[in-house]
């Protein structure tokens, strides 16, 4: 098995402490930490098409997650780049009734490395606390939100819609597995992404 495969495999057994040396193992044997995100990525697709079939349940997707976290903490120096000239502060968190990190924490990656300087709400944001925020930051150029589960779009719509009415000039930028870029200009969204790296390019896009 290579590295990379023992990594994936990991991740879906939800082997949280053995993660982290295997990660780098991999990274030692020259896999590309793009490489080795991705199939943790993969991974985590894995499991959620387990759950939806009933063959795992919510703890097993919670080791998992966890076990992903960890690979991604190998991999966060690997792939933070040069941010010496700030683009500005992004405010990101995940809607309001939501509690998936994963996806949100890859785009704060993708962003800090990006130039900027990010606020991590963290997840279940109410809509005001993006706004409150924004208030109590300096120099904030972007809001961003993740929202992973279809029951939290309205969620997402109040956030950005709460922000816009606050702050009309404010951009925002939205994501997460169940968002379309049809539903993100349906409520008001400057943009969206479909993963963390197009998060990174919109986002310079947008405050450019
Ligand atoms: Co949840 N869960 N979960 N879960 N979970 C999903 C999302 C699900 C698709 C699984 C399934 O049924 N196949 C399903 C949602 C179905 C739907 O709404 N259509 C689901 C469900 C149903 C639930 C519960 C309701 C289960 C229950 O309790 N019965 C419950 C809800 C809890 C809540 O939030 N209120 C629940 C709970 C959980 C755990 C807590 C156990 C755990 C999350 C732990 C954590 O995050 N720390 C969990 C997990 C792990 C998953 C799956 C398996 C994996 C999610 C993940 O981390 N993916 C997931 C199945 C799946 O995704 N296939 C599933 C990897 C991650 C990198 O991808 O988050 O999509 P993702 O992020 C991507 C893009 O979406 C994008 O970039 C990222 C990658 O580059 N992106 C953005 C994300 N945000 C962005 C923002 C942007 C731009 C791009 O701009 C701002």
């Amino acid at each position: 098995m290579s590295k990379i495969e023992e990594v994936k495999a990991l991740v879906e057994a939800g082997k949280s402490k053995k993660i982290a040396a295997a990660v780098q193992e991999a990274l030692d044997a020259g896999d590309k930490a793009q490489d080795i995100l991705d199939a943790m990525v993969a991974s985590m697709s894995v499991v959620g098409d387990k759950f939806s079939a009933g063959e795992i349940f919510v703890p097993e997707m919670l080791i998992a997650a966890k076990s992903m976290s960890k690979g991604v903490e190998v991999l966060k120096p690997v792939m933070a780049g040069d941010t010496s000239n700030s683009l500005g502060t992004c405010i990101m968190g995940t809607v309001a009734g939501d509690l998936h990190d994963i996806g949100k924490n890859l785009v704060v990656m993708m962003l800090e490395s990006a130039g900027f300087d990010m606020v991590d709400l963290g997840v279940d944001v109410a809509a005001e606390k993006f706004v409150q925020a924004v208030k109590d930051n300096d120099n904030v150029v972007l809001v961003a939100c993740s929202g992973l589960l279809t029951t939290t779009m309205p969620a997402l719509k109040e956030a950005v819609q709460t922000v816009k009415a606050a702050f009309p000039d404010m951009k925002v930028i939205v994501g997460g597995a169940p968002v379309t870029p049809e539903y993100a200009a349906e409520i008001g969204a400057d943009g969206y992404a479909p993963d963390a790296g197009s998060a990174a390019v919109k986002a310079k896009e947008l405050v450019a």
